[in-house]
């Protein structure tokens, strides 16, 4: 447990993200706006409120995200995916000064929001469109590279592994980290996560989070996912309003297996579950 993940700071274009010990990264949907220019215009303030209040919660970092990688979700258009982004990135930056993590899959959308101040790139088709390895290296940003077989679209249909779930995703992860080192993103700019609820049946969840240990080999900071996802629902039977605390029992699990940032909507709770759970592993650790 105390070798694992290496201690370590990314850096995050301006900012520091001290990975020493788990952080917590809140979610802020760049919604779209149906109105006019001025509705747009309420719902990035609404958006950048909540931010502000995600981070009073202690969030270190917000991801963003315009919507086109969610599963199941219709595709957005390029211009759409710009137009949600990149208004609320250029604020964020500009007026709280946070670690912004962007959400995308689009090599353009990489580009324009590095320019713009993101500090991190988070991509749950792990670089695999074209273009998007280049475009994260140029960034010269840490990147999150997610586990996915398949494409959000269709995952979720009969997902299957041949190999203990586990292990496939330490596999296509390695693969992913090879591609992303040959690309010229370094080690120490990368992040892995092993994609929970992307192409996973219940069984597959369960199992990946009670064997995380095995992304140990990676090396590599982990961050995971799980936040009102629908393992929860299906074990609980709890509508997506009722999954709080089976998310911090989620959440808990996953620190206690080395996961170093986690990525949920309710930060403050999850903050106190994780700073608790931190505090019990770190008992005796420094004597
Ligand atoms: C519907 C289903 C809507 C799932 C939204 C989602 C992850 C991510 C998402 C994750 C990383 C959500 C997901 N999940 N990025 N983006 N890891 N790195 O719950 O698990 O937000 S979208």
């Amino acid at each position: 447990m105390s070798e694992f993940p290496p201690s370590t700071v990314l850096q995050c274009g301006r900012h520091s993200l001290d990975l020493s010990r788990p952080r917590v990264m809140g979610i802020l949907n760049a919604t779209p706006d149906s109105f006019s220019d001025g509705g747009r215009f309420n719902a990035i303030d609404a958006a950048l409120a909540h931010a502000e209040h995600m981070l009073a919660e202690g969030a270190a970092i917000i991801d963003v995200g315009g919507e086109s990688t969610r599963p199941g979700a219709s595709p957005v258009s390029l211009q759409e995916e710009l137009d949600r982004v990149a208004p609320l990135v250029e604020r964020l930056v500009n007026e709280l000064d946070v670690l912004v993590s962007v959400d995308t899959s689009c090599p353009e959308v990489m580009r324009e929001v590095t320019a713009l101040g993101a500090g991190m790139l988070n991509d749950v088709r792990s670089l695999r469109r074209p273009g998007a390895l280049d475009a994260a290296a140029a960034s010269q940003l840490p990147v999150c590279v997610m586990h996915m077989q398949g494409e959000p679209g269709d995952m979720q249909r009969d997902p299957h592994y041949d190999v203990p779930v586990e292990d496939a995703v330490t596999t296509f992860l390695a693969e992913r980290v090879a591609a992303c080192e040959t690309a010229g993103i370094s080690r120490d700019r990368l992040i892995v996560d092993p994609g929970f609820g992307f192409a996973k049946t219940l069984e597959h969840n369960l199992r990946l989070l009670k064997r995380m240990d095995a992304l140990a080999h990676l090396e590599l900071p982990v961050l995971v996912g799980m936040s009102r996802k629908s393992l929860i629902g299906k074990v609980l039977g709890r509508t997506v309003e009722e999954r709080l605390p089976g998310g911090l029992a989620l959440a808990t699990l996953a620190v206690e297996r080395g996961a170093r940032i986690i990525r949920v909507h309710d930060v403050g709770p999850c903050v106190d579950a994780v700073n608790m759970t931190w505090a019990v592993l770190q008992e005796g650790e420094n004597q």
